[in-house]
């Protein structure tokens, strides 16, 4: 008798502990090294005044609920004056969009996210123009004109050969790269296409206009940072040395602005084309794992990612050990998550589990936190967010009509805020568990001894003050397998998995988390 109650007292202690030492650990923020970022396009978030289009009143209503979802920054999708929906071709880089308010409106937004320390990190698209752009109206005009060399210029008759012969890229389906202004002999280069004429970088007087924008950003706005848009296209394919030594550059500058700016990176590819970027953009998306984590489920085969994600981090830790590494489950670009998983709940459930556990600084995309449809073409992964039943939402976008998340097939999430087993439930619970368990966020990571079948995707995170098993079963079928020695106390499971005698029991698709 005396034993147990020894036992229970002991007990009773280390539970103390822990509480508090979760209390400690939840006033942290592990932003920007492992903190959790939300991706939100405007034009399709929050409608304030109800014209149809999302706008940054909208965004400044639900910075609570960013919150409250586990978010320690916001990336948003481009926000300066442009003549398409998307805004990847800007036509002022110093200026907001007018359909998404004011430069007052965004600023009250910044001051407002702040507050709740909520970092910001506006889209940079530096690489190209509109062809509506100032620059570019003046540069077409003629061979004399003073912003003639702002862009890159050939005549026809030197570039016959080339004018067809760009080949399709990750992110390019575009195959002509130079484009006829209608006004002569000379055409322009255009990497995606006519749309957006490519920036010349050989200009000092363009790189001195980037730094001036960043500037103005940073320091009259105050932003955080910046998203890079298509940063291996500054300079063109060939000369991948003069684009490494661009972004040196540019994070120079920037970091002379404000010495803590964060920069983040869209190099579109493998790591072996990605991690030379790394000493000019600290943090760079990891493609690699986005694909491999949807190869991994759909093939239920966790060992694939575990590797996947071994290899990129060494062959990252061999250029430089300070990087951060950008995961993410989708994004603006890529099919909506819940269709790439065949909309598989259990599967899309895991993808998360999956992300919150493992390394890297993880981007969400907005709506996935409910299981919002898509896919392409673009508009339509980038649909409305459904705050409410249609016909209670007063902040819906009705800018395009949805074909995908639509009422009848995405829950609102006022509704799924009342079902403990929403999407929406599980997104905030993990988060969570992220943001209360330093191992999670920053610990290292560690495979185990034991040998299991492919399904199974098993490591140690561990970090100064904390070590955890994290176990996930990519399979369709139920198994048992040991436990390594030492791990005990369930710190997360999902429905279904039992522990006994040193073994586990895992259903489908089944994650777990141990301490010791
Ligand atoms: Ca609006």
């Amino acid at each position: 008798m005396k034993k147990q109650f020894e036992f229970s007292l002991l007990a009773l202690l280390l539970l103390q502990l822990s509480v508090s030492q979760v209390e400690a650990q939840q006033a942290k923020n592990y932003w920007p090294k492992a903190g959790v970022t939300y991706e939100i396009f405007v034009q399709s978030f929050s409608d304030s005044n109800g014209d149809g289009i999302g706008d940054f009143n909208g965004v400044t209503e639900k910075l609570d609920y960013i919150k409250e979802l586990g978010a320690n920054a916001i990336w948003f999708m481009p926000i300066m004056p442009s003549p398409t929906y998307h805004k990847y071709d800007v036509t002022d880089y110093k200026a907001v969009h007018p359909d998404y308010g004011t430069m007052a409106d965004f600023k009250r937004l910044l001051d407002e996210a702040h507050k709740r320390d909520i970092k910001v990190v506006i889209d940079m698209i530096i690489n190209h123009t509109g062809t509506d752009h100032p620059w570019f109206q003046a540069s077409k005009s003629g061979r004399e004109n003073a912003f003639r060399d702002y862009y890159v210029w050939a005549q026809k008759d030197t570039i016959a050969s080339y004018l067809n012969k760009k080949t399709v890229t990750l992110d390019s389906d575009n195959i002509r790269q130079w484009h006829d202004p209608g006004q002569g002999q000379d055409y322009y280069y255009g990497f995606f296409w006519g749309g957006m004429p490519d920036l010349n970088f050989d200009s000092p007087e363009v790189r001195k206009e980037i730094v001036s924008i960043g500037r103005f950003w940073l320091e009259e706005v105050g932003v955080d940072g910046f998203r890079l848009d298509a940063a291996k296209h500054i300079f063109p394919d060939d000369r991948p040395l003069d684009n490494h030594a661009f972004w040196k550059e540019f994070r120079r500058e920037m970091e002379a602005i404000k010495p803590d700016v964060y920069l983040v990176g869209e190099v579109y590819d493998r790591k072996e084309i990605v991690a030379p970027y790394l000493p000019g953009l600290p943090a760079l998306f990891n493609f690699d794992f986005h694909y491999t984590l949807i190869e991994a489920l759909n093939k239920e085969n966790g060992q694939l990612l575990y590797k996947k994600q071994k290899d990129v981090l060494d062959f990252y830790q061999g250029i430089t050990s300070d990087f951060i590494d950008a995961t993410f489950s989708s994004n603006h670009d890529q099919p909506r998550l819940l269709n790439d998983l065949k909309q598989d709940p259990a599967k899309y459930k895991q993808a998360l589990a999956i992300l919150m556990t493992l390394p890297g600084a993880p981007y969400l995309y907005y709506g996935e936190e409910i299981g919002m449809l898509g896919l392409k073409p673009d508009e339509q992964i980038r649909e409305p967010f459904l705050w409410d039943a249609k016909e209670k939402d007063t902040r819906r976008a009705t800018w395009i009509a949805p074909k995908y998340s639509t009422d009848a097939a995405v829950t609102p999430l006022a509704l799924q805020r009342m079902d403990p087993n929403s999407y929406f439930n599980h997104y905030k619970k993990v988060i969570g568990l992220r943001q209360s368990n330093s191992a999670l966020a920053i610990g290292s990571l560690e495979s185990v001894s034991q040998t299991y079948p492919n399904s199974v995707m098993a490591y140690v995170r561990r970090s100064a003050d904390q070590e955890l098993l994290v176990v996930h079963h990519l399979g369709k079928n139920g198994l048992e397998i040991s436990i390594p020695a030492g791990f005990s106390k369930p710190i997360y499971t999902t429905d279904g998995v039992k522990m006994n005698n040193g073994m586990l029991y895992l259903p489908a698709n089944s994650s777990l988390i141990l301490g010791k």
